[in-house]
C-alpha cells in the first residue's frame, strides 16, 4: 500500500534499522523501544491486522511464530531469559500502524497485566 509506513520500509523507500530479512518478512528495530530489545517483525505482504488475515496468510503467520521469533530471540540473546511477543490489533488493542506486525520485546522483566 502506497501510504503504509511499513510497506515503505519493506520496499526501502524509508530507512529502518533492519536486522533480519527473508522472502516473507522484514524485521527492524522499533523507533520507540519499550525495553532493551524491541524489534518489529513485519510481513512483506500488506495485511492490516489479525482481523483481516485470510487463510493463505497462515504460512506467513506460522513462519513468524515458529521460525523467525525463535531464531531472532536466540540471535538477540533473549531466548533463555524469556521475552514477550505482542500483536496489537485494532484501536482498543493499541494498534497505531495498520500493517500487521509482531513486537518482540525482551531484555528486562515484564509486568502483567499489560497497560
Ligand atoms: O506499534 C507500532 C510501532 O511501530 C510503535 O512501537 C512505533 C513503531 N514505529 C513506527 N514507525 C516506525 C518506523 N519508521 N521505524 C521503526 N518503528 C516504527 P503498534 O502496535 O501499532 O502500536
Amino acid at each position: 500500500m502506497s501510504d503504509c509506513i511499513f510497506c515503505k520500509i519493506v520496499s526501502r523507500d524509508i530507512p529502518a534499522d533492519i536486522i533480519y530479512e527473508d522472502d516473507m518478512v522484514v524485521s527492524f528495530k522499533d523507533l520507540e523501544p519499550q525495553a532493551p530489545v524491541h524489534i518489529l517483525i513485519v510481513p512483506k505482504k500488506h495485511i492490516k491486522n489479525l482481523n483481516t488475515a485470510i487463510p493463505e496468510d497462515k504460512d506467513i503467520v506460522s513462519h513468524i511464530m515458529v521460525d523467525v521469533v525463535p531464531e531472532l530471540a536466540k540471535k538477540l540473546k533473549i531466548a533463555d531469559d524469556g521475552f514477550r511477543l505482542v500483536v496489537n490489533t485494532g484501536v482498543k488493542g493499541g494498534q497505531t500502524v495498520d500493517h500487521l506486525h509482531f513486537h518482540l520485546i525482551g531484555g528486562r522483566s515484564m509486568q502483567w497485566p499489560p497497560g
